[in-house]
């Protein structure tokens, strides 16, 4: 080992510390490192991996305004009252810069800002290769090490992403709000297949009822077409809140519960959690592949293997083999 390298290992080593210890500032570095893909993040996920498995991991997604943020800060001021550290990644899939758009998020959240046992951040791909879905898991790695015993996971439901944050979390939540048609947009969106637990949100709002009745009538339409659901399947609640007054929040938060006491009992937990592990695994190896390829471009000439290919001296599996064996 380098002294270069025995040195990066100490700042690591000791930056982990820290974080275990739940000092803010070093949770924070390690986070970026992980925006960043930063070279130390394979030492940091080394030493993390002893301390992980123990955060519950909760996904909020719904359409933008829906309320998620407003909710998140309702059910962060509950799990605190239970006692519990909070983690929060605000996700923006749309969006390569953290800050920003999120900005807003924050300022709902403040209630929680100057709480020690509440760590909050927001978090964007930064367009690197595999996005969210390389960064998400890794940073939920982080929190969980830091000793959050829950971690929410707030994503702007924008096309694919609410299915995305299905895959990443334990139980995952979808935010609906009345008007707007939101009920048979969720259908066609495809998210009453992803949640765990549904809120209509905004429920001092005309038209909360029926959406609710409207969600209950499609759920149950789901449930009898996919063919024999298990007995003791999951048949996810639907949630009122009205999330800025703190209502319904407690119902929110014993359904969480019941749903992770399911998770357990079922063994739907370890394989939700392998299978996540399995994906995350998959984009790590895919990017280190797709960077290599991009490598192959700077050692082999492909402009030469194409001109003896046209000019018949070669053919195309040859040529690609060429590529592959300098992979
Ligand atoms: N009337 C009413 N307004 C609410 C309720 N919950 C949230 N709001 C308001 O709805 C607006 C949007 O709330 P946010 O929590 O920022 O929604 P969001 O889903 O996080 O929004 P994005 O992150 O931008 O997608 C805010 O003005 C909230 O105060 C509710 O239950 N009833
Ligand atoms: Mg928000």
């Amino acid at each position: 080992m380098g002294l270069d390298k025995l040195d990066r290992r100490g700042s690591v080593d000791e930056l982990v510390g820290r974080a275990r210890e739940g000092d803010a500032r070093a949770v924070a570095r390690l986070i970026s490192w992980v925006e960043d893909q930063a070279p130390q993040l394979r030492e940091v996920m080394a030493a993390l991996a002893p301390y992980a498995g123990h955060a519950q991991v909760v996904g909020i997604t719904g359409s933008p305004g829906v309320g998620k943020s407003t909710s998140t800060n309702a059910l962060i001021g509950a799990l605190r009252k239970a006692g519990k550290r909070v983690g929060v990644l605000a996700v923006d899939p749309s969006s390569p810069f953290s800050g920003g758009a999120l900005l807003g998020d924050r300022v709902r959240m403040q209630d929680h800002a100057l709480d020690r046992d509440v760590y909050i951040r927001s978090m964007a791909s930064r367009g690197h290769l595999g996005g969210l879905a390389w960064s998400t898991p890794q940073a939920v790695r982080v929190l969980d090490a830091a000793g959050c015993d829950v971690v929410v996971i707030e994503t702007v439901g924008v096309g694919q992403s609410e299915i995305d944050v299905a895959g990443l979390a334990d139980t995952t939540l979808v935010l609906l709000a009345p008007g707007a048609g939101d009920g048979i947009q969720a259908a066609k969106a495809g998210i009453l297949e992803i949640g765990d637990i549904y809120v209509v949100n905004k429920a001092d709002r005309d038209g909360a009822d029926q959406l609710r009745r409207d969600l209950r009538n499609m759920i149950a339409l789901g449930h009898t077409v996919s063919e024999e659901r298990a007995e003791g399947s999951w048949r996810p609640p639907i949630i009122k809140t009205v999330a800025h007054r703190n209502e319904g929040v407690d119902d929110l938060v014993a359904a969480i519960d019941e749903h992770v006491a399911w998770l357990r009992d079922s063994g739907e937990l370890e394989t939700r959690r392998t299978r996540r592990v399995r994906d995350e695994i998959e984009v790590i190896a895919v990017t280190a592949l797709r960077r290599r390829w991009d490598d192959v471009h700077a050692r082999v000439e492909l402009d030469d293997l194409a001109a003896a290919v046209a000019a018949g001296r070669s053919d195309p599996y040859t040529a690609a083999d060429t590529l592959l064996e300098n992979l």
